[in-house]
C-alpha cells in the first residue's frame, strides 16, 4: 500500500494471541478459548429459546412429545417471554448507566471533582426541553437539567422527552403503534410484570413491549448516558489515538480502565497525567504512565482525549496476559469474572469499582463522585507501587497498533461536513453535504456497525471483513463499541484507509479530511446515530426507514446489544445480525423479528451466519432503497 500502509490482518491477531496464551499455560491461566471447548455444544432449548423457568413449577421445555409448559403456555409464549427479558435487561442496563451520569451531573460544582465542560450543549438541551436558560448560572442548570433527566426515570405521566428529536412520520409510527417509552423505567418494570407466570404469552404482545422496552434505551437512558456525559465531558471532536496491545508500554505504569461508565475512567485519565503522579511513577522505576483502554469506557476516554484503545471484548484477558499490566480497573458491564484469578496469576490488581459489578478475587474501592478525585488517586498510586512486583521474564507486549482518528459526534460530522461546503454553520450544522453524495451516488449509503465479539464468529473477523467489503462498494461505515475497536486494530480508522475505499468514498474521505469508518462511540453512543439518521431525515425529507443505512451486529453477544436493535429496528432502520437472539424455536417470534415488524415500524432484522452473505444482502438492500427513492 501506499507510504507502507498496510492493515493488520485478523491472523497477526490471533497469532499475537497465541503467544500470550503460551505465557498463560507456563503460569496456569484458564482463558474463554479454553473454556469455549468446555462449553460446547451449547443447550439446545436454551439456544432456540425453549426453556422456561419463571415458575417453580418448571423448568418446562418444548418438545414434540411435550408441546406445552405445565401450565399451558406454548413454545410461542416461552420464546417470546425469553426474548423480552433479554431486552428488558438490556434496556436496564444501558438505562441504569445514563442514570449514573445524571446522578454525577447533580454534582457538579465550579471546584468539584465534575464540571461543566460544555456549556453550549448543556443549554441547547435545555432549550430543547423547554427550560429558561436566559442568564442563568450554568451550574444552577446543569442541577435543574439533573433533577428533570432523573424525573425521566419515573415520571407517572407522558412519554420521553427525546422523541421530539425525531422526524414527524417516525414520532407517529411510534404513536401509533403505542411503542412510545413511557417513563423509562417503567418499560422495563412492565417488561417484567408482562413476563411473570400467568401474563401475556402472545407473541404479538411481548415483541411489541420488546420494542417499547428498547426505545427506552435508545431514545430514554442511553441518550440522557450520552448527551449528559458530553455535558460534563466534553463532546467529542476528532482526536488522534491508537489501538491494539501495542499501545502498552513495557517501560511504563500500564493501567487498564475497563468497563463503560466514563466518570471512573476521567479521573483516573486526569490523575495519571498530574505531574506528582508521573514524578512518583519514575521513583518506582517506571518511566512515566500510560493508561490504555477496553472495551466501551476505552470508547469514551477515547472519544474525549485521544487515551488508546488496547483491545475490545475478546482481548480483555489478553491485557492482562502480557504480564505488563500494573492494575486494570473495572466499573460496569463486559468484564470476565475470569479477570480475578488470571490477574492472580501475575502480579495485576484487579480492581473493581462499583457497587453493581463486584466479583471474588478483586480489590474493591468504592468509588463515588463526591469522592470520585480520592479513589482515583488512591488506585492510580496502588498501580505505580505495583510497578516493582512485575515478572520480567513473563512480561511480552505484542508490537502491534495502529493509528486511529476517533471523536465523530453528531457535532463533530456536522462540523466536518460544514467544512466541504464552506458552508455557513448554523448552531447545529447540516447534513446536506453527506446527503447530496448520497444523492448523487458518490456515496451508495451508510452501515451502522455495532456490538461485541463472541466467540459463536471468529473474533474481529467479522467486522473487518464486512467492512472492507462495504468500503469497497462506496458505502461509509458509522461505528461503535467493540466493532469500533475492532475497526481501529485492523487500521481502518487510519485516513490513510481510504485507499481501500471505492472511488467515490475515496473522494469523500479526502473532501472531508476524515477516516472512512467513523467512530461515534460507546455503546451507548448509539443514540447518537439514531440521533444522525433523525438529522438525515429531516435535512432530506425522506423518512428514515429511506435511508440508504442499515445496522449490522455481527459478533454481538450482550443482552444491550438486543436491546440496541430493537430500537435501531424501531426507529425504522433494518438490522443485520451475524448471532441469532435465542428466539429460532418459535416461528411466530422468529416471524415477527425478521419479517412482521415491518408492518409496524417499517423495518426488521435478517439473521445470517455466512458473513459474505451477510454483507451481500446488506449491499443489495441499500440498493434497492436508492431504487426506491428513485436515485
Ligand atoms: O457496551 S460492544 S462487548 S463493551 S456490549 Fe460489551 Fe458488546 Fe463490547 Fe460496550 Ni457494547
Ligand atoms: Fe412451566 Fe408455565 Fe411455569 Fe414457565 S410459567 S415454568 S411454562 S409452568
Amino acid at each position: 500500500m501506499m507510504d507502507g500502509f498496510t492493515l493488520t490482518t485478523v491472523e497477526e491477531m490471533e497469532a499475537a494471541t497465541q503467544r500470550l496464551l503460551e505465557t498463560g499455560a507456563r503460569v496456569g491461566a484458564d482463558s474463554w478459548q479454553v473454556r469455549v471447548k468446555q462449553q460446547t455444544p451449547h443447550c439446545k432449548f436454551g439456544e432456540e429459546g425453549m426453556c422456561c423457568r419463571i415458575c417453580s413449577m418448571g423448568p418446562c421445555r418444548i418438545t414434540k412429545k411435550a408441546p406445552k409448559g405445565i401450565c399451558g403456555c406454548d413454545v410461542h409464549g416461552i420464546v417470546g417471554r425469553n426474548f423480552l427479558r433479554f431486552v428488558a435487561g438490556g434496556a436496564a442496563t444501558h438505562s441504569d448507566h445514563g442514570r449514573e451520569i445524571c446522578h454525577t451531573l447533580s454534582n457538579v460544582a465550579p471546584d468539584g471533582n465534575y464540571k461543566v465542560k460544555d456549556p453550549e450543549k448543556l443549554i441547547r438541551i435545555a432549550k430543547e426541553w423547554d427550560v429558561e436558560t436566559e442568564g442563568r448560572d450554568i451550574y444552577e442548570l446543569a442541577h435543574e437539567m439533573a433533577e428533570m433527566a432523573l424525573l425521566e426515570y419515573g415520571k407517572p405521566h407522558g412519554v420521553s422527552r427525546w422523541l421530539s428529536r425525531a422526524p414527524k412520520h417516525t414520532q407517529e409510527i411510534w404513536k401509533r403503534e403505542e411503542i412510545e417509552p413511557r417513563a423509562i423505567d417503567r418499560e422495563v418494570s412492565t417488561a417484567m410484570h408482562m413476563t411473570h407466570m400467568g401474563n401475556s404469552s402472545k407473541a404479538e404482545a411481548l415483541i411489541r413491549q420488546s420494542l417499547r422496552s428498547g426505545m427506552s434505551d435508545g431514545w430514554g437512558g442511553s441518550m440522557c448516558g450520552t448527551e449528559f456525559s458530553d455535558v460534563m465531558f466534553g463532546t467529542p471532536h476528532e482526536v488522534e489515538t491508537e489501538a491494539n496491545l501495542g499501545v502498552m508500554s513495557e517501560e511504563n505504569v500500564n493501567i487498564v480502565v475497563h468497563g463503560h461508565d466514563p466518570s471512573l475512567s476521567e479521573m483516573i485519565v486526569e490523575y495519571s497525567e498530574h505531574p506528582d503522579m508521573i514524578a512518583y511513577a519514575k521513583e518506582m522505576g517506571a518511566k512515566g504512565i500510560t493508561v490504555s483502554g477496553v472495551c466501551c469506557t476505552s470508547n469514551e476516554v477515547a472519544m474525549r482525549r485521544g487515551i488508546p484503545m488496547a483491545g475490545n471484548f475478546l482481548q480483555q484477558e489478553n491485557v492482562v496476559l502480557t504480564g505488563a499490566c500494573e492494575a486494570i480497573v473495572v466499573d460496569v458491564q463486559c468484564i470476565f469474572p475470569a479477570l480475578g484469578p488470571l490477574s492472580k496469576c501475575f502480579h495485576t490488581k484487579f480492581i473493581t469499582t462499583s457497587p453493581i459489578a463486584q466479583m471474588p478475587d478483586s480489590e474493591f474501592i468504592r468509588f463515588n463522585s463526591a469522592t470520585a478525585g480520592e479513589n482515583a488517586k488512591q488506585i492510580v498510586r496502588a498501580a505505580i507501587e505495583n510497578f516493582k512486583n512485575r515478572k520480567p521474564e513473563l512480561v511480552h507486549i505484542p508490537q502491534m497498533k495502529q493509528k486511529a482518528f476517533v471523536g465523530y459526534s453528531v457535532e463533530e460530522i456536522a462540523r466536518k461536513l460544514d467544512g466541504v461546503t464552506n458552508s455557513q454553520v448554523d448552531e447545529r450544522g447540516t447534513m446536506k453535504p453527506l446527503i447530496d453524495c448520497v444523492r448523487s451516488g458518490v456515496l451508495r449509503g451508510a452501515v451502522a456497525m455495532v456490538g461485541c465479539n463472541n466467540p459463536k464468529v471468529r473474533p474481529d473477523y467479522a467486522h473487518i471483513e464486512l467492512m472492507k467489503k462495504l468500503l469497497a462498494n462506496d458505502i461509509i461505515l458509522v461505528v461503535s463499541g467493540c466493532s469500533a475497536q475492532a475497526a481501529a486494530k485492523a487500521g481502518l480508522m487510519d485516513k490513510r484507509a481510504k485507499e481501500f475505499c471505492g472511488a467515490g468514498l475515496k473522494r469523500v474521505c479526502e473532501l472531508a479530511d476524515i477516516p472512512p469508518v467513523l467512530h461515534m462511540g460507546s455503546c451507548v453512543d448509539i443514540s447518537r446515530m439514531v440521533v444522525l439518521a433523525s438529522r438525515i431525515a429531516i435535512d432530506s425529507g425522506w423518512n428514515i426507514s429511506q435511508i440508504p443505512l442499515v445496522g449490522c451486529a455481527p459478533e454481538w453477544m450482550s443482552e444491550k446489544a438486543v436491546s440496541i436493535g430493537n430500537y435501531v429496528v424501531a426507529t425504522g432502520i433494518d438490522t443485520y445480525l451475524g448471532v441469532e437472539p435465542y428466539a429460532s424455536g418459535s416461528e411466530k417470534v422468529d416471524g415477527l423479528l425478521k419479517g412482521g415488524i415491518r408492518d409496524w415500524v417499517e423495518a426488521a432484522y435478517t439473521v445470517e451466519h455466512d458473513i459474505e452473505k451477510l454483507g451481500d444482502m446488506m449491499i443489495a438492500r441499500i440498493e434497492e432503497k436508492r431504487a426506491a427513492l428513485g436515485i
